[in-house]
């Protein structure tokens, strides 16, 4: 709503003048200047929670309906219901579950949006980039970097799903949004598989290596790594008291983040354990890896709260406090534009 400032003269002078100038396209601003200039954030996007077990046959469903071929990617869309018809999970991120069944092939294409994945269910999956394909388990956390060629496979059995997360909002804002579809089915067959995890994933680089990208060289953070870093680690007894044991991933040729417009995160919480209040200006997208318990985001009336499972996906939205109740130990990776505001320097968090 527009809000009148102070000290105007004439309010019918100045509504007078609003519509005068409106044919030379001109707008006052001291109609919007309140609406604009906020004290905090004004958000879209909701506190959401999609029960995976309650999605899931839908999700199944959609082999029925449509080929992975035909879709060119068969994903239903998690839609914040704050954002109906924008197809947004928070007003910067899209993510979706994508399914993949045995033999099929979701034909290869690249894009400026980057895309992760993060693997919810099945055994046999893989995805490949620029022809080097990495097997995907769940858990696995997977990066496709701006305009890498890209193409997913199953050799397996049964159905394989994972979570797409994709900057798409960010990249059409800034007009930079470009696809392109490969002719052949597939990119033709490039380094063995996972050549990239050994080459730079193996706390070593090949000696003179040059950084070519923006992107890390590693496409695959698999869970088995990452899995047994949080076991370690969570011996130490050193819990933060608004997250836990939080471990961000991160490219290893410079010590940023895994992506250059999103960052990433594991998180443990033992059994038991409730998170203090937390807020940043980072909306995110949470999917629980292991565990269950509950997840307590906004404030006053607004709060709400969610049970949450193993696959069950939410939606943090920028600068709502959120506290998780962990009722079994458990693990969370998230996914969030934080670096995006790091680096523009806007940024800011709140320990409540
Ligand atoms: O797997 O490349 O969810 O291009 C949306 C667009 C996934 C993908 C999505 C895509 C992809």
């Amino acid at each position: 709503m527009a809000s009148a400032a102070p000290n105007i003269a004439s309010r019918s002078a100045s509504a007078d003048l609003t519509q005068r100038v409106e044919r030379d396209r001109l707008v006052p601003l001291w109609n919007f200047f309140n609406d604009w200039f906020t004290p905090v954030p004004k958000v879209s996007a909701q506190p959401y929670l999609w029960h995976y077990d309650r999605i899931r046959p839908a999700v199944i469903e959609s082999a029925d309906v449509i080929s992975a071929k035909e879709a060119e990617r068969r994903v239903l869309v998690l839609e914040n219901p704050g954002l109906i018809g924008k197809h947004l999970i928070t007003d910067t991120l899209y993510a979706g579950l994508q399914l993949i069944t045995p033999g099929e092939i979701a034909p290869a294409h690249r894009h400026s949006p980057v895309a992760l994945r993060f693997v919810i269910e099945g055994k046999g999956g893989y995805t490949a980039v620029a022809g080097e394909r990495t097997w995907m388990e769940p858990g696995d956390f997977v990066v496709t970097p701006s305009w890498a060629w890209h193409d997913h496979g199953h050799e397996g059995e049964g159905p394989f799903v994972w979570m797409d997360v994709l900057d798409v909002p960010l990249i059409r804002f800034l007009g930079a949004n470009f696809t392109e579809h490969y002719p052949e089915e597939r990119f033709p067959e490039g380094p063995p598989v996972n050549d990239s995890l050994h080459r730079y994933g193996s706390n070593m680089l090949p000696v003179g290596y040059e950084r070519k990208a923006l992107a890390s060289p590693i496409f695959s953070y698999p869970y088995s790594r990452t899995r047994e870093a949080l076991e370690r680690l969570k011996q130490q007894d050193e819990w933060d008291p608004h997250h836990g044991l939080k471990m961000e991933y991160i490219d290893p040729t410079t010590g940023g983040p895994a992506i250059p417009t999103i960052s990433t995160f594991i998180q443990l919480l033992p059994q038991g354990f409730t998170t203090e209040p937390y807020r940043s200006t980072d909306g995110g997208v949470y999917c629980v890896a292991e565990g269950s318990g509950t997840v307590k985001i906004g404030e006053g009336e607004a709060a709400q709260t969610f049970e949450y499972s193993k696959r069950d996906i939410f939606a943090v939205p920028c600068w709502h406090p959120y506290s998780i109740q962990a009722k079994e130990e458990s693990v969370i990776f998230s996914a969030t534009d934080r670096i995006v505001q790091t680096k523009l320097g806007v940024w800011r968090e709140q320990r409540q």
